[in-house]
């Protein structure tokens, strides 16, 4: 292994190392402050507030913050797309969103103080996996609306570091670059270093040729086994960095080299665990839904939000010297998003597509499944009498069409197989419509 621990260096000592005491004397603090922001500035915590008999001064005590409503993926959609928004829009000076449950995304934005706190809290991370000035930071998530790139991209200037902005896709342009600028680190979903290494096998290009050394992986679930291939693989270090849009982007949390869980930064995002089905805030190790308030951020603080990602919150300190709160990898989600090839997808998006177009019946089904380390979706749907077409053009026309909408909707293309009518089964209760065949 290149990789030597003693490189580790830790970022912000005065806050990642703090005592107990101190970390929640100062999370009290910040979520007083966060709770009367958005009483005073955002007509939808007022309201929220006052509903469930709630008023900031409640606030007395970190357990208070259970008296206070949750905030949920669709109160973004309702208040779309500025509507959650503290802060003036003159203040705000970068935007970016995520995929909504329907066609709409989400959206959040960033004063220039909350730019400069994401890139420290990145740079925490990065730093914790042992980034330092002299790396060479790969970035190969897409640069855009998506969250990923610029994250990574200002944490790593913080750091000093290079950056190469190499964006996704045209995975053979990615492998000349990394071999020639000589990254030695590499950011990018778990999933897509895989087909980095598989191309490179293909490619006749030996890993261990390369200075790369560590890599920072996030954006959606992996299993321990998938690191352990990864690291194998590549030849190198492999971290995992875990954040969501609509609380930051990435920068909530990530590992240290003793990876034994995300170190959460929890002197901006206040945790809590809950039990998914009854809301009720569970005891300190127990396994649940992970409940995230902003309480720093100045554009769009949520208070309470429900992240819908299953894990577990532990407490003991860590060998690294951080006394920060470590996060599992994520088990599941409580809702039925999916996540394919890093895109975030929802059955409810594909649902409505599907419901735009004459032919199509609502009855469908999704199969999620895994080529080498390619995601892969199929669409299954029923067609009514008059659209299954006899003749095969007309319904490759049909095909195309329902492939190019669903493309444009969820960012990702979707095989579409049409099935006869009457032929899904039907369900009673709950349709289960989707089939992931992916052993992460
Ligand atoms: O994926 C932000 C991000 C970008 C994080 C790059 C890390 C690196 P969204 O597109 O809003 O934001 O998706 C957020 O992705 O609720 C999780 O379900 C999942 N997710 C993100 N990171 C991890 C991870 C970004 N390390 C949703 N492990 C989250 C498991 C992850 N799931």
């Amino acid at each position: 292994m290149k990789f030597q621990q003693g490189a580790a260096q830790i970022w912000d000592p005065s806050h990642e190392c703090l005592s107990r005491e101190a970390m929640q004397a100062l999370q009290l603090k910040r979520l007083q402050q966060a709770v009367q922001r958005v009483y005073a500035n955002v007509p939808h915590y007022r309201q929220a507030f006052d509903r469930a008999g709630v008023k900031p001064e409640d606030l007395q005590s970190l357990a208070d913050l259970q008296r206070f409503p949750f905030t949920v993926k669709e109160d973004m959609r309702v208040n779309y797309p500025y509507g959650l928004f503290a802060a003036p829009m003159k203040d705000v000076i970068r935007v970016h969103s995520s995929s909504g449950t329907t066609g709409k995304p989400t959206v959040v934005g960033y004063t220039r103080r909350d730019i400069e706190d994401w890139a420290g809290l990145v740079a925490r991370f990065m730093s914790a996996a042992g980034v330092t000035e002299d790396d060479v930071v790969h970035i190969a998530f897409g640069y855009g609306l998506f969250t990923g790139a610029f994250g990574l991209h200002y944490g790593g200037e913080q750091i000093g570091a290079t950056i190469i902005p190499m964006s996704g896709g045209n995975t053979d342009k990615q492998i000349m670059i990394l071999k020639d600028y000589g990254a030695t680190v590499l950011v990018c979903t778990p999933s897509y270093a895989l087909t980095l290494a598989d191309r490179m096998e293909k490619m006749g290009i030996d890993p261990r040729s390369l200075p790369l050394r560590v890599g920072l992986f996030g954006g959606e679930p992996w299993s321990e086994e998938m690191r352990r291939e990864v690291e194998e693989r590549l030849d190198i270090v492999a971290t995992d960095n875990y954040g969501l849009s609509e609380i930051v982007g990435p920068g909530v949390a990530g590992e240290c080299l003793c990876k034994k869980g995300m170190h959460l930064f929890e002197d901006h995002f206040y945790p809590e665990i809950i039990d998914p089905d009854s809301g009720e805030v569970l005891p300190p190790g127990e396994k649940g839904e992970l409940v995230l308030t902003n309480i720093v951020q100045e554009a769009i603080p949520l208070i309470r939000y429900r992240t819908r990602d299953i894990t577990r919150l532990h407490y003991e300190p860590c060998d690294c010297g951080r006394s920060l709160v470590r996060m599992d990898k994520t088990m599941g989600r409580s809702d039925d998003m999916l996540i394919i090839k890093g895109v975030n997808v929802f059955p409810t998006q594909i649902e409505e597509v599907l419901f735009q177009v004459e032919g199509c019946e609502p009855h469908y089904q999704l199969i999620v499944d895994r080529e080498g380390s390619r995601d892969t979706l199929e669409v299954q749907v029923e067609v009514n009498e008059n659209i299954f077409f006899d003749e095969m053009k007309k319904q490759r026309a049909f095909v195309d069409l329902v492939e190019k909408r669903l493309a444009s909707t969820i960012g990702l293309h979707a095989k579409v197989k049409l099935v006869e009518p009457a032929s899904m089964p039907r369900h009673e209760g709950k349709a289960n419509r989707v089939i992931d065949r992916r052993k992460l």
